[in-house]
């Protein structure tokens, strides 16, 4: 969430597979997202939210490095198709060439490097989404869907923990799990708290997003000035 450097270098150094920088709701904007991918550290890839499923800056984030985008609000296989195009040069997509990592002395793969190593994530938050998530999940070239459950739980008019907690056999995100299941892509979802990620991967979800860096820092601050007030 916070456009610095530092901040990502922090969280990546935390343990995590994967960071992700948020320039839908975070701060990131696409200068920050150049100067995270310039400096980045190839032990943990960096992916990006863009703001919307836009070509222009899904291609600028992984011009200047990123490993991936996670595309918001992708409600129907015709949107995800445009995602993947956006995210695949040529034969696959219509990505424009003009990646900026030899610029900052990384390695620039091949566009068909590229294309075979681009991860794709799009998500799926909305009640239209989720009556097209088997569609969506089947595009070519879509290797993962994320749920964000924030948006999905307003849009179904549900609170959301109702809706993450919700484990009978046709709870939103079962259907989401087993259509991800059927068309052999990852399923993935916004926890941002270790309960709400415990409860996500028991409903079979393999990759979560579980704190953000503004979260950390405001527990990791409020636990110690209470630990310390409590001793005083
Ligand atoms: C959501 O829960 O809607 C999200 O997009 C999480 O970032
Ligand atoms: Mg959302």
């Amino acid at each position: 969430m916070l456009a610095s450097p530092a901040a990502v270098a922090l969280v990546a150094g935390s343990g995590v597979d994967w960071v992700c920088l948020d320039a839908q709701h975070g701060e990131h904007d696409d200068a920050s997202v150049r100067e995270v991918c310039s400096r980045r550290d190839a032990r943990v890839p960096v992916v990006v939210r863009p703001p919307a499923n836009d070509a222009a800056w899904i291609g600028r984030a992984l011009d200047a490095g990123a490993a991936g985008v996670i595309v918001p609000m992708v409600d129907d296989a015709g949107q995800a198709r445009a995602a993947v195009a956006a995210c695949r040069y040529p034969p696959l997509g219509g990505r424009s060439w003009g990646p900026l990592g030899g610029a900052y002395g990384n390695s620039v793969p091949d566009a068909a490097q590229a294309n075979a190593a681009v991860r794709v994530s799009v998500m799926v938050e909305t009640a239209a989404a989720l009556a097209a998530v088997d569609e969506i999940a089947a595009v070519p070239g879509v290797d993962e869907v994320f749920v964000g459950p924030f948006d999905l739980s307003l849009s179904l008019g549900r609170d959301v923990d109702d809706l993450v907690g919700d484990e009978s056999g046709d709870a939103p995100l079962r259907r989401i799990v087993a259509a991800c299941e059927r068309a052999g892509v990852r399923a993935a979802a916004f926890g941002a708290t270790a309960e709400r990620s415990a409860a996500l991967l028991a409903l079979g979800f393999t990759s979560v997003v579980v704190t953000t860096d503004v979260a950390s820092l405001s527990l990791g601050a409020a636990s110690v000035v209470t630990a310390v007030r409590a001793g005083a």
